[in-house]
């Protein structure tokens, strides 16, 4: 009997040579640089004299890159799977084609060890985006396989510095290494947090910076469970200038919250006198805590924050509000609390739904679409929270925008990924412009992984 995972492995072989052939005639024109991902263990000090030396996932030999590209320019990256196990590479916030999106068993099939995959496709929009697997996603996302992308703006908006800052925790021991990564009690409420904080895989880092200078701070959560909530002292020159890949009217930074998948793009004029230090500081618990600090070094470049030009903003497709379908998707949890089978990732146990229906894990094939949409036509979602936890709530391939809440007043920010508090309910448009099976869910991994996962597909 051949089973599920060999006839997909063979097919994956067999598709391979094909795929590879046609990409290639493709690209005649337009040759990219390559961007290698190789998926591998490492040994890495994170936590001071404790090495972590097992079961630490990255890209590379270090924090996977920081990829950058130019927007409408074509993007290459090849996945070389070093691991022990499959994995896949999703472009998270990225419109882009179906078979691009990285989604095991949805979109692509595993790419196993010893495999390669090639991802091309051209980023549409500028800003801070982010790469992760969408396979077997609590282990490999937190054991280390979290990585920054950024599509630069085609006109250079005038920047001194631009700095990508990971926002992570990792979940070890006092030795160093990773423990159990998730206590089921807690993946049934707010999620299991990691014990070691970092950004860019280091603890409270100082950064030093050119007195004066104008920084492009671009900060992208890429944790599995933990909200922050993000300040500066008060009085520093210093504006968000995007969310989630998207300019937005500039406004301070003041306890913004920015949850697992967000980003926040911050303008910041470093101060005149060489020493002087800011913090960017979380308040999300109950001790607040440094996320990272900026050094002014050297005499100062005099920059003035105004010198910046306004972001443009990106060619995302316009829903038509007066021709929009509603639909609406509700969070909530399982209707039973029980263990299902712990396969491709899920969490052995259901806890959550969409629209009464908890995913049961990718391998078991998808279930029905929770919406098919039309592409090219306009839509209003309603996320309805029916829990008393605040969800990331995130939808592949296409870029919505911000209407309305039950509880508070929206900006009409175009997002993937919206944060919807507890009994809120928010309402966004979208219009769809790509065809495909498009992933929804949680993006705090555990609630992801014990059903608050569903799938639009657009036809
Ligand atoms: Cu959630």
């Amino acid at each position: 009997m051949i089973t599920r995972r060999e006839a997909l492995k063979s097919a994956l072989v067999g598709g391979a040579a094909v795929a590879g052939g046609l990409t290639g005639a493709t690209n005649l024109w337009a040759v990219p640089k390559r961007h290698d991902l190789v998926a591998q263990n490492i040994e890495y000090q994170l936590m001071q004299g404790a090495p972590t030396t097992k079961n630490l996932f990255t890209f590379g030999d270090a924090m996977p890159p920081t990829l950058r590209v130019k927007q409408g320019q074509p993007f290459h990256s090849r996945l070389i799977n070093k691991l022990d196990e499959p994995t896949t590479v999703h472009w998270h916030g990225m419109r882009l084609p179906n078979d691009m999106d990285g989604v095991a068993f949805l979109t692509q099939h595993y790419v196993y060890t010893g495999d390669h995959f090639d991802y091309r496709f051209t980023p549409h929009d500028a800003g801070t985006f982010w790469y992760h697997p969408h396979c077997n996603s609590l282990e490999q996302l937190s054991y280390g396989m979290t990585g920054l992308m950024v599509v630069e703006e085609a006109e250079d908006p005038g920047f001194d510095q631009d700095i990508p800052v990971n926002l992570r925790d990792f979940r070890l021991g006092g030795d160093g290494q990773f423990i159990k990564l998730f206590q089921a009690r807690k993946s049934a409420r707010a999620g299991t947090f990691g014990t070691l904080r970092t950004s860019n895989w280091q603890s409270a880092p100082q950064m030093d910076v050119t007195a004066g200078s104008l920084v492009r701070l671009r900060l992208c959560v890429t944790d599995v469970t933990r909200i922050y909530k993000l300040s500066l002292p008060e009085g520093t020159a210093a504006k968000v200038i995007a969310m989630d890949g998207n300019p937005v009217t500039p406004f301070a930074i003041n306890k913004l919250a920015l949850g697992p998948g967000q980003r926040a793009d911050i303008a910041l004029r470093i101060p005149d006198d060489e020493g002087q230090t800011i913090n960017l500081t979380n308040f999300s618990s109950s001790a607040p805590w440094t996320v990272l600090s900026l050094r002014a070094i050297g005499p100062s470049l005099k920059r003035d924050l105004r010198e910046i030009k306004p972001l443009p903003a990106n060619p995302i497709p316009q829903p038509d509000l007066k021709d929009a379908e509603y639909i609406p998707l509700e969070f909530s949890a399982a209707a039973e609390k029980r263990p299902a089978n712990p396969i491709c990732g899920s969490l052995g146990f259901s806890f959550w739904a969409v629209n009464k229906r908890a995913w049961q894990g990718a391998e078991r094939g998808p279930l029905d679409p929770v919406a098919v949409l039309k592409r090219d036509k306009s839509y209003v979602f309603e996320f309805i929270n029916r829990t008393p936890q605040t969800h990331p709530i995130h939808i592949h391939g296409m870029t919505f925008q911000l209407l309305k809440s039950n509880k508070r007043k929206l900006q009409p920010w175009w997002t993937d990924t919206a944060l919807v508090f507890p009994d809120e309910r928010v309402q966004v448009a979208v219009r769809p412009d790509y065809v495909g099976d498009w992933l929804m869910h949680c993006h705090i991994i555990e609630h992801q992984e014990s059903g608050m996962t569903a799938f639009m597909r657009v036809e």
